[in-house]
């Protein structure tokens, strides 16, 4: 039996949007159906996203022995602020409590670009994560289970375990599932890293008060459901040779724009609003905007909860996109990346 395992996972950055919660039975008791459902976390919104290969996590979970009282948890080296222990030991008593492992742990993990910078670093997290408690567990689950288990630690890690062109749906315990592989995708992204001071509110309680709060949760709800049934109909025509592949991009980066807007206009109706922008946000969209009419080479924009631009673009147009990008004012770097394939152990002893 392994006491040592080491997971790698790609971060993702969706098209559509996860944002709000399904709702659960108000007045949930610690052993009622409402606590079960909450610990499920499952997503009000379908989503889908695209793994990207240069932005990952690497994840040590080790068994520790007998003796051991507490779980140990590092981050980049330090040891986790009590919030991110706090989160990782109620993520292991799930665990625990499934009768999937025992005993406490010692976790490990490094990020390869900004943490809780708007980079979906918990997708990369958990995902990494939950594939290497996996690897110790006594009877380890199927991947199709792992990806359910990665979004009870969070809702977009969940994607980042078939990597690539990720789908799921806003249902109750909806496992992710791969709609396009890495190796398949014609497109690909770069991220945009802007000045702006470190973010705020976590999303997870940032999406908590839109729901409570925005007046236009509800239209919310009603565009990611529609916009996900027009990608998924765009990716069925490309792999069914149905539409010409330049259609089924322009198709999908203009969902991805008003979704990724939509989306910022629930954030910004938020009490007490949830402004992730920066001026350096806006100059990303404009430049993009620009560059379709003179000319320059196609992509989309999208901005996930924080003021990062992540531009959607042909995988040809990658090198151009990111040295138009890095020119744009109030942008720090930008970092091309290719798509990026599932999470997986890279070590286990
Ligand atoms: C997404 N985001 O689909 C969206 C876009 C942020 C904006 O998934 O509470 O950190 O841990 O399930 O996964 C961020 O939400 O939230 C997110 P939890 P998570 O990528």
């Amino acid at each position: 039996m392994p006491r040592l395992a080491t997971a790698r996972a790609h971060s993702n950055i969706a098209l559509c949007k996860y944002w709000g919660k399904l709702a659960v039975p108000p007045r949930a008791d610690e052993s009622g159906l409402g606590y079960r459902l909450r610990s499920l976390n499952c997503p009000a919104t379908p989503s889908i996203s695209l793994a990207l290969a240069a932005l990952s996590t690497e994840t040590t979970a080790e068994a520790l022995g007998d003796g051991a009282r507490e779980d140990v948890f590092e981050l980049d080296g330090q040891p986790a602020t009590p919030a991110a222990h706090d989160r990782l030991v109620d993520y292991l008593d799930l665990w625990r409590e499934a009768g999937l492992l025992a005993g406490r742990f010692r976790v490990a993990s490094a990020n390869n670009f900004p943490t809780a910078a708007g980079l979906a670093s918990s997708a990369s997290a958990y995902a990494a994560l939950a594939t290497a408690l996996n690897a110790l567990a006594d009877e380890p689950v199927d991947r199709i289970d792992l990806s359910r288990w990665a979004r009870r630690g969070s809702g977009s890690a969940s994607r980042s375990i078939p990597g690539g062109l990720a789908a799921m749906e806003a249902a109750i315990d909806a496992p992710a599932y791969l709609a396009l592989a890495a190796g398949e995708l014609p497109w690909t992204m770069a991220v945009c890293i802007v000045d702006a001071p470190p973010k705020d509110v976590p999303s997870r309680s940032g999406m908590q008060h839109s729901r409570d709060s925005s007046p236009f949760y509800s239209a919310w709800l009603e565009e990611a459901q529609a916009d996900f049934e027009t990608v998924i109909e765009a990716l069925w025509h490309l792999r069914h040779r149905s539409a010409e592949p330049d259609e089924v991009f322009a198709s999908i980066g203009e969902v991805a724009e008003a979704n990724c807007v939509a989306m910022h206009a629930v954030m910004q109706t938020t009490d007490p609003p949830l402004l992730y922008w920066s001026p350096a946000t806006l100059a990303v969209i404009h430049a993009v905007r620009a560059w379709r009419v003179d000319g320059g080479p196609l992509a989309y924009f999208t901005i996930d909860a924080g003021p990062h631009v992540c531009l959607l673009c042909l995988q040809d147009d990658l090198a151009e996109v990111t040295r138009r990008a890095a020119a744009v004012p109030g942008v720090q770097r930008v970092i091309p990346s290719h798509p990026g394939g599932p999470a997986e152990i890279i070590s286990l002893e």
